[in-house]
C-alpha cells in the first residue's frame, strides 16, 4: 500500500565486507535510521557466519579475548528447518554472529557502508551478538536501543552517539526476554517513554508494551498496549519498529506483526499525544508486506521489518527495511499518508 523506491534492495550482502578474515557477511538489513546533519544514516545489522572446514560449518560467537568459533555438522547445518538456530550439545546457538555497521548518504537512497563497524559484540550480554537498532535522536545525541543477544537470553540494551563515528555503551535496560524497544523522541510531562516486546508465557501472545522513565535507563510503569489481531496478518506476535513519530494528531508507530506462517509485516498505530496509553487508531491490513522476489527469499523467507525511518523536513517519510533477513529495501510515503492509511481513510 505503500510505494516502494526501488523493486530490488538498496543494500546487499556484497555492499559490506567482513569484520574479521574468517568471517562472511551473510545479511546486511534491519537497520536504524536517522538524520544526521545533512545525511541520512542507517545503522545496519550485519551478520556473518563462519567457513566450512573439512564438513565441518564453524559458528561464530564472541568470548572475552576475541571471536571463537564452534564446529557443527555441515550437513545437519544445510538441513536446518529453521536457518536462524541451530541446537548443539544441548544449547541452542545462533548460525550467525551480527553487529552494527554504518551506511552514509546524501540523497537517502545510495548509501556507503563503512569499512569498520560501528558496535561490536564484546560482552557477554552479547555474545550471540547485537542485532535490530532503533535510533532516536535528543538534544544530547542518538540514543540507540538493540538486542543483546547471548546464551543468558534476549534483552534490550542501550548506547548514545553524539557523533555518530563513536558510540559508548549504557547498559542493558530491560533483561530477558525482551526486544523491539523504541524511545519516544521527547519526554512527555517531564517522563521518558519507551515502547519494547517482553517475552511471552502460556498465557499472551508477544505484544507490544509501554513503560515510562525518570531517565531513560530506569523504566517502570509498564502496560501493555496493543496485542496481536486474529487476522492473517499478525496473529502470532508483533513488535514496534522505529521511534515514534510526533504527528499534530498523535503519536505514530509502525509495527511489525508476525502470522503462523512467519510471514512479517508492516502494520501502523496512532497513540494520543499526551497520554500515549491510549491507543486511537490501528490498521488492520498490512502496509506492507512481502511481495517482491528479495523480500520473499533470502536468509529466511517472506520477512519485511522495519527498525528505521526518517521524515524528511517536507514531511515525507523513507522506511527502511530488512528485506528476507538479508537486504535493505526503501520505501517512501508521507505523513499525510500515514495518517490517512491508521485512520482506515487509505
Ligand atoms: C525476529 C526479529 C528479526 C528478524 C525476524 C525474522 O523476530 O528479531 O531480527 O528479522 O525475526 O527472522
Amino acid at each position: 500500500m505503500i510505494t516502494r523506491l526501488r523493486s530490488e534492495p538498496i543494500l546487499d550482502i556484497d555492499d559490506v565486507h567482513p569484520s574479521h578474515p574468517d568471517l562472511r557477511v551473510i545479511g546486511v538489513f534491519n537497520p536504524g535510521a536517522c538524520l544526521w546533519g545533512d545525511e541520512t544514516v542507517l545503522v545496519l545489522r550485519v551478520a556473518e557466519t563462519g567457513r566450512v572446514h573439512n564438513g565441518r560449518m564453524h559458528i561464530p560467537v564472541v568470548k572475552p579475548d576475541g571471536i571463537d568459533f564452534i564446529a557443527v555438522d555441515e550437513k545437519e547445518f544445510a538441513a536446518l528447518a529453521d536457518p536462524r538456530e541451530i541446537e548443539h550439545e544441548g544449547h541452542i546457538l545462533l548460525t550467525s554472529l551480527s553487529h552494527l555497521r554504518l551506511a552514509k548518504s546524501r540523497d537517502g537512497v545510495h548509501f556507503s557502508v563503512e569499512a569498520q563497524p560501528f558496535l561490536l559484540p564484546q560482552l557477554p550480554l552479547e555474545s550471540y551478538g547485537v542485532e535490530d537498532v532503533r535510533c532516536t535522536i535528543f538534544d544530547d545525541g542518538c540514543y540507540l536501543t538493540y538486542t543483546g543477544v547471548s546464551p543468558d537470553g534476549v534483552g534490550v540494551c542501550l548506547a548514545r552517539s553524539t557523533d555518530m563515528r563513536k558510540v559508548e555503551r549504557l547498559g542493558m535496560i530491560l533483561p530477558p526476554e525482551n526486544k523491539d524497544a523504541a524511545l519516544f523522541p521527547r519526554p512527555i510531562d517531564g517522563r521518558y517513554y519507551a515502547l519494547h516486546r517482553p517475552g511471552s508465557s502460556l498465557l499472551g501472545k508477544p505484544s507490544i508494551w509501554l513503560a515510562e522513565s525518570p531517565d531513560r535507563l530506569n523504566w517502570g510503569n509498564h502496560r501493555c498496549l496493543l496485542r496481536p489481531q486474529q487476522n492473517d496478518w499478525e496473529d502470532d506476535k508483533i513488535g514496534t519498529g522505529p521511534e515514534p513519530l510526533e504527528t499534530p494528531e498523535g503519536w505514530l508507530v509502525l509495527y511489525h506483526g508476525c502470522n503462523r506462517d512467519s510471514v512479517y509485516s508492516l502494520h501502523l498505530a496512532l497513540l494520543d499525544l499526551e497520554n500515549p496509553f491510549r491507543v486511537l487508531h490501528r490498521t488492520r491490513e498490512p502496509i506492507l508486506w512481502p511481495q517482491e522476489p528479495f523480500e520473499k527469499q533470502g536468509f529466511f523467507p517472506n520477512v519485511v521489518f522495519c527498525n528505521g525511518w526518517v521524515r524528511l523536513p517536507d514531511d515525507r517519510v523513507r522506511i527502511y527495511y530488512g528485506a528476507a533477513d538479508r537486504s535493505v529495501g526503501a520505501a517512501e510515503t508521507t505523513v499525510e499518508e500515514l495518517m490517512g492509511l491508521v485512520k482506515g481513510k487509505g
